[in-house]
């Protein structure tokens, strides 16, 4: 049991936040301690979106409200409660699917300069990726080369974001009875700058004022995400710097070296990032390490661009989000390069109380008391290279006060869709028949997407392993992303052989059979587009109903902090997946939105939102549903039969 008044259950992290401390050391823990959250403003009832306000609409406390007290809470402009909360949860949805999308943006920029051959250093890596994309969207092939070819693709790309009219490309993607809700429910995204931009627009004083009416386009824009920006970020960078395959790394900061110059690469975004891998293993690089006393170049990352790395070239972990003040803290960091999203703007202070460089290199996300290396698409190697002696160069400045905690944990990561159907179908036959067939004959009692962020709100990763262990423990696979896939490789979950230490029987069989961890790390938040990708795989291989709100899946984001999150969340929901949050639900301010949200939305799109602070409740929830989905296509029975029935297990054996 972890102890309720640590911050963490790691170890690592828990001896980092203590050596803070010593070293006087302020950091997000500290500040969470010290500011409490807003009670209004955390419950969507708090309007700043013009000048007559800020305008507070909280709900009367510890007594029921009539109508008549309902309608008297209003802004000036007479905005009433529910307007205000779908209001500020649309417009977070707008800031998440920004933020994904013009990821997706600076990839498809990148991919089409790479093409031109504008861009040195990089090239297309995986051509069969290249050449499917191509057929899917209807671009010459015959005797063009790869390069013409990904020019039409970069261009086609490019033109998803701006559209005007008609539908996102990847959209045709989706099981058929899935696109006809979307198009019935009038929310199938057109370009998806226009989806952010609408929002916006809506949510200006004196525009949309039907909550409803809100919440739609809220869905609009959050599928313009996940089946446009995101998805459109994953698919090039696939072909770009190769589609990820299973390789074994090491998570937690206890992969920092003692006598090597430590990078650490944080963020979101791997074009760069890519290029750093390339220049910490140049012989020059490696020689001016050697002559400032250093015995190497060790890489590690934090956040998404961690995972990026990770999945392509097996650079390890330092940890997640919660942790990137904390490497730091080890006082044997010499640079940290970010790129955008989920970078602490305290990261320079802190890094005053040592002697690691904090560096940005986008143009987009600048830091007072930062170094500005610019990444240059055109010559990256260069930026690349400059960031890498620059970390050289300070690593005789390392101080005494170092603490490297010795925990490290092995994991395996690299489970795109491609890889899970070559690992479930074998190489010529690739296919998601096992995977389904393990469903239906219960030995995989469904599978969870667990993803999302770390929230100092709550007991750093407690909720992502606790809530993925009771999971796999009633034989529910776990696909994961992000900063949750960190929480749990540290714990141990991510290597074959948690699935015979943690996993219930028949999961453990079918994972032991196949030789894979019972859950699987996919990849960074712009990859939950794979999640979608592997579930309407799962629905066309059949057997599993016509829509992905046939199928027993779940999602949740236990720690969740970011506007990313809920968009992500708003695309699984009405992409037809019940997906449970944690921590802090931002509209229960009103009634009305929230009832919406966690019920009446599923009526439209068959999946729905639900709000659970317990892990373990909350995973609960997750098999209830699955097990319901379960009942509705008719195989619950054979889940009762499966632990009994032999000639099962000998037919699992032949697999
Ligand atoms: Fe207040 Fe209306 Fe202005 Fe919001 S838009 S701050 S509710 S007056
Ligand atoms: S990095 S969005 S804290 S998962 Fe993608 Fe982690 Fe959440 Fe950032």
């Amino acid at each position: 049991m972890a102890d309720k008044k640590a911050k963490s259950i790691d170890q690592a992290t828990i001896e980092l936040i203590e050596k803070a401390a010593k070293d006087n050391c302020n950091i997000a823990f500290d500040r969470a301690d010290e500011m409490k959250p807003c009670p209004i403003g955390s419950v969507g009832s708090c309007c700043k979106n013009c000048g007559m306000g800020p305008c507070r609409v909280p709900l009367p406390r510890g007594k029921e409200e009539t109508p008549e007290e309902q309608m008297k809470r209003r802004g000036i402009c007479g905005a009433t409660a529910e307007t205000i909360s779908a209001r500020n949860f649309v417009r977070m949805i707008a800031g998440g699917s920004a933020a994904h999308s013009d990821h997706g943006r600076g990839v498809a920029e990148l991919f089409l300069a790479v093409a031109k051959g504008e861009a040195s250093g990089y090239e297309i890596k995986d051509e069969q990726k290249l050449l499917q994309l191509a057929l899917e969207w209807g671009i010459e092939i015959g005797d063009r080369s790869n390069n013409e070819i990904a020019i039409d693709i970069g261009e086609k790309a490019l033109a998803e974001f701006g559209k005007q009219e008609g539908e996102l490309l990847f959209i045709s993607r989706a099981p058929l009875k899935r696109q006809e809700i979307w198009r019935r429910e009038g929310v199938v995204p057109r370009g998806i700058d226009r989806e952010v931009v609408e929002i916006m627009h809506r949510t200006h004083m004196g525009v949309d004022q039907d909550y409803d009416n809100l919440l739609k386009q809220g869905t609009r824009a959050a599928l313009a995400d996940g089946w446009g920006g995101s998805m459109i970020a994953t698919e090039l960078q696939d072909i770009l710097f190769g589609t990820p395959s299973p390789l074994l790394s090491q998570v937690n900061l206890g992969v920092l070296k003692k006598d090597e110059v430590n990078i650490i690469i944080h963020g979101h975004e791997p074009l760069l990032s890519e290029m750093i891998v390339a220049a910490a293993q140049d012989p020059q690089m490696l020689e001016m390490a050697k002559s400032k006393g250093a015995k190497g170049i060790n890489l590690a990352g934090i956040c998404c661009t961690a995972n990026e790395i990770l999945m392509r070239h097996g650079v390890p972990l330092a940890g997640n989000f919660l942790q990137q003040e904390l490497a730091l803290v080890t006082g044997a960091v010499d640079a940290m390069v970010v790129d955008v999203q989920c970078i602490f703007e305290s990261l320079p202070e802190v890094a005053q109380c040592y002697h690691t460089k904090i560096v940005t290199t986008s143009y987009k996300a600048k830091m007072k008391g930062a170094t500005h290396i610019e990444f240059e698409e055109h010559d990256a190697l260069t930026s690349a290279k400059e960031i890498v002696k620059l970390a050289i160069e300070n690593f005789p400045n390392r101080g005494s006060n170092i603490h490297i905690p010795e925990e490290k944990t092995d994991l395996i990561a690299g489970f795109s869709h491609e890889t899970i159907n070559y690992l479930l179908g074998g190489l010529f036959r690739a296919s998601y028949r096992p995977l389904n067939e393990n469903i239906i004959n219960g030995r995989i009692r469904g599978v969870a997407g667990v993803v999302g962020c770390n929230n100092p709100r709550a007991m750093h990763d407690e909720a992502h392993v606790a809530m993925v262990k009771e999971l796999i423990k009633n034989d529910v696979l776990v696909l994961q992303t992000g900063c949750s896939a960190m929480a749990t490789a540290k714990a141990g979950l991510l290597v074959p052989e948690a699935a015979a230490q943690y996993a219930g029987a028949g999961l453990a069989e079918v994972c032991e059979t196949v030789g894979i961890p019972p859950v699987l790390h996919m990849g960074a938040c712009v990859d939950n587009s794979r999640i979608l990708i592997a579930a309407t795989a799962a629905v066309k291989d059949g057997g599993l109903g016509d829509d992905i709100s046939d199928l027993p899946v779940a999602g949740a984001a236990p720690e969740w902090m970011s506007e990313k999150a809920i968009a992500i969340g708003q695309y699984f929901v009405t992409s037809g997946v019940f997906t449970v949050f944690g921590v802090t639900w931002p509209t229960t301010g009103s009634k009305e939105v929230t009832d919406f949200l966690f019920e009446g939305i599923e009526e439209k799109y068959g999946g729905k939102w639900a709000f659970e602070q317990d892990p373990i409740k909350a995973a609960r929830l997750m098999i209830e549903h699955i097990d319901k989905k379960r009942a509705a296509l008719g195989i619950d029975k054979a889940r009762e039969r499966v632990l009994y029935d032999m000639a099962m297990r000998r037919e699992l054996d032949e697999v």
